[in-house]
C-alpha cells in the first residue's frame, strides 16, 4: 500500500493539467499520477492528421516529457474506485490511499459497438477510416487523397461524444481536399447523424448550414450507424425518427468516416463514484464529487452537461484547483464553472468558425468580433496558436481557458 497527498487518475488533458499545477505547488511525491500510457496525445490535432495538414507524430509526446517532474508516476491503469477507504487499486496489484482524489480518466470510444467497424478499419482497402483513434487517423488522409470518387459518407453517432464538431470538420475537408484533387464532381457526399440537428448552438447552426448547402453535402438526420459489411462497401443505418421504427437503410459507400458511439469507462461505471449512466457524478458548478467531498472530476469523465473538449478541461481545471484548495481549508467550494466550452470549426484549408458557448448553449466569444463567420484567423489559431497553447500552457497547469482574455477584449463587460 502507498499512499499520497494527491492521486491523480490519467495523465490525459485534464489529468495533466492538475497534476502540473499541484506537483508545482506541494513539491516532490505529495503528488501521484496513475496512466499506463508510454504516449500522450494532443487529439485535437486528429483533424488536422486525417486532412494531411498534420502528421500523427506533430500530435505525440513521450508521456515521460509531459509527466509533471515532481510527480510520482504509477505507470498502470486503475482497475477499482474504493472511496469510502479513500483508496484506488491499479492493474499490477498496488493500492494506493489519498488525502484527495482527481478523477481524470476520459472515456471510451467504443469502436466494437458497431458491428463489422473493427474489422473494416484493419482491413486494407475498406475505405473506412476514423479521426478517433491514433491506429485509424492516418488511414483518413490516405484514403481521402487517393480517392476516385464515388459515395463518401461521414457519420455521427448519439451524443455525448467527444468534440462533437470533429465528424463535420473532417467533412468539410474532404469536400476541398477532393476539389483540389479534381475528383469532387465524381462524388456525392453524404453526412448521416443520429440526431436531429447540425450543432448544438443555433448561431453556429445556421452557419454551418450554409457551408453545407455552399459544398452541395447531402444530410441525413436521425440516420445512426449500426453495421458496416466491408467486404460489400454497404452500412447499415437505423431510422430514428417518429413513426419510422425498426426501419433501416443500407448506403453503399467508397470512402466512409466513421465516428464511433462512446461511453464512460466500465472502470467509474462500475464504482461508486458513477451516476446511473456511468458518468462520473460531479456537481457541475464545483467539479467536486456529489458523494465524497475529497473527490474531484475533470474532462470528459464526468457528467457535466457540457460538450466534451480540451477547451471545457482548461475552463474546469481552474475551476477545479480554486475548489480543492478552498475544500483543503475547510472552506465552502464557491468557484463557479458556467460549462465555457469551444470547438474550432474547421469548414476548410484556412477556414475556421470558433464557437463557443456556455451550459446554457448561450455564445461566450473570446474576440471582439462575430464568431459565427468562417475566418482565416480562427484557422490559424486552430492549427498554429492552439498547440502551442495545449504543450506549453494547459498540460503544464497554466492555462484555465480565455476567460480572462474574453474580459479583457470586452472591457470587463462579459461575464
Ligand atoms: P483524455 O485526454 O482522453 O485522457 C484520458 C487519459 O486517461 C488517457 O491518457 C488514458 O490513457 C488514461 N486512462 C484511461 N483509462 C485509464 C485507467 N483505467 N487508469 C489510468 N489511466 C487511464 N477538443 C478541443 O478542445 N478542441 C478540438 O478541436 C478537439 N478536437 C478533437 C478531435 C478529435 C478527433 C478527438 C478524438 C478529440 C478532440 N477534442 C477536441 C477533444 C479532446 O481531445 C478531449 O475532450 C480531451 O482530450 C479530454 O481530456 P480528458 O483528460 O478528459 O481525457
Ligand atoms: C482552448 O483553450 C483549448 O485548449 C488549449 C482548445 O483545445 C485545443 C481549443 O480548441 C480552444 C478553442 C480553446 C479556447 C482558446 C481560445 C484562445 C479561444
Amino acid at each position: 500500500v502507498r499512499s499520497h497527498q494527491f492521486v491523480v487518475c490519467g495523465g490525459g488533458t485534464g489529468g495533466l493539467a492538475v497534476a502540473s499545477s499541484l506537483a508545482r505547488r506541494f513539491g516532490k511525491d505529495k503528488v501521484a499520477v496513475i496512466e499506463p500510457s508510454d504516449v500522450h496525445y494532443y487529439q485535437p490535432m486528429w483533424t488536422m492528421v486525417g486532412a494531411g495538414i498534420k502528421t500523427l507524430e506533430q500530435s505525440r509526446r513521450p508521456m515521460a516529457d509531459v509527466m509533471p517532474q515532481n510527480a510520482a508516476w504509477y505507470k498502470t491503469a486503475v482497475t477499482e474506485f474504493e472511496p469510502s477507504k479513500s483508496a484506488v487499486h491499479t492493474q499490477d496489484g498496488t493500492t494506493i490511499k489519498y488525502d484527495y482524489l482527481i478523477v481524470g480518466l476520459g472515456l471510451k470510444v467504443d469502436f466494437d459497438r458497431i458491428k463489422g467497424l473493427t474489422e473494416a478499419l484493419e482491413m486494407p482497402s475498406s475505405g473506412v477510416s476514423s479521426n478517433y483513434s491514433s491506429d485509424s487517423v492516418t488511414k483518413t488522409y490516405e484514403y481521402l487523397n487517393s480517392f476516385k470518387g464515388g459515395e463518401a459518407i461521414f457519420t455521427f453517432p448519439p451524443l455525448p461524444i467527444k468534440c462533437p464538431g470533429a465528424p463535420q470538420k473532417i467533412m468539410y475537408l474532404a469536400e476541398e481536399l477532393f476539389k483540389r484533387n479534381n475528383v469532387r464532381d465524381k462524388t456525392r457526399i453524404t453526412y448521416n447523424s443520429a440526431i436531429g440537428v447540425i450543432f448544438g448552438v443555433k448561431k453556429y447552426a445556421n452557419e454551418l448550414l450554409k457551408v453545407i448547402s455552399r459544398k452541395g453535402i447531402d444530410v441525413n438526420f436521425q440516420h445512426n450507424l449500426v453495421e458496416i459489411i466491408p467486404e460489400r462497401k454497404e452500412a447499415i443505418f437505423e431510422v430514428l425518427k417518429e413513426g419510422h421504427e425498426g426501419e433501416r437503410k443500407t448506403f453503399s459507400f467508397d470512402f466512409m468516416h466513421a465516428t464511433p458511439p462512446m461511453g464512460p469507462l466500465d472502470v467509474i461505471k462500475e464504482s461508486p463514484l458513477a451516476d446511473g449512466a456511468g458518468w462520473l457524478d460531479v456537481n457541475p458548478q464545483t467539479m467536486q464529487h456529489k458523494k465524497f467531498e475529497n473527490v474531484f472530476g475533470i474532462g470528459d469523465c464526468t457528467n457535466v452537461p457540457t460538450s466534451k473538449t480540451a477547451a471545457a478541461c482548461a475552463a474546469e481545471s481552474a475551476v477545479l484547483k480554486k475548489n480543492l484548495f478552498k475544500v483543503m481549508k475547510g472552506q465552502n467550494p464557491d468557484s463557479e464553472y458556467d460549462g465555457y466550452t469551444s470547438c474550432p470549426l474547421v469548414t476548410g484549408y484556412n477556414t475556421c468558425i470558433l464557437a463557443e458557448f456556455d451550459y446554457t448553449g448561450t455564445p461566450l466569444e473570446t474576440f471582439p468580433f462575430d464568431q459565427g463567420k468562417e475566418r482565416q484567423t480562427m484557422y490559424y489559431l486552430k492549427a498554429d496558436i492552439l498547440p502551442e497553447v495545449y504543450w506549453h500552457g494547459l498540460i503544464k497547469g497554466l492555462w484555465g481557458g480565455p476567460k480572462p482574455f474574453r474580459k479583457a477584449m470586452k472591457l470587463g463587460l462579459s461575464k
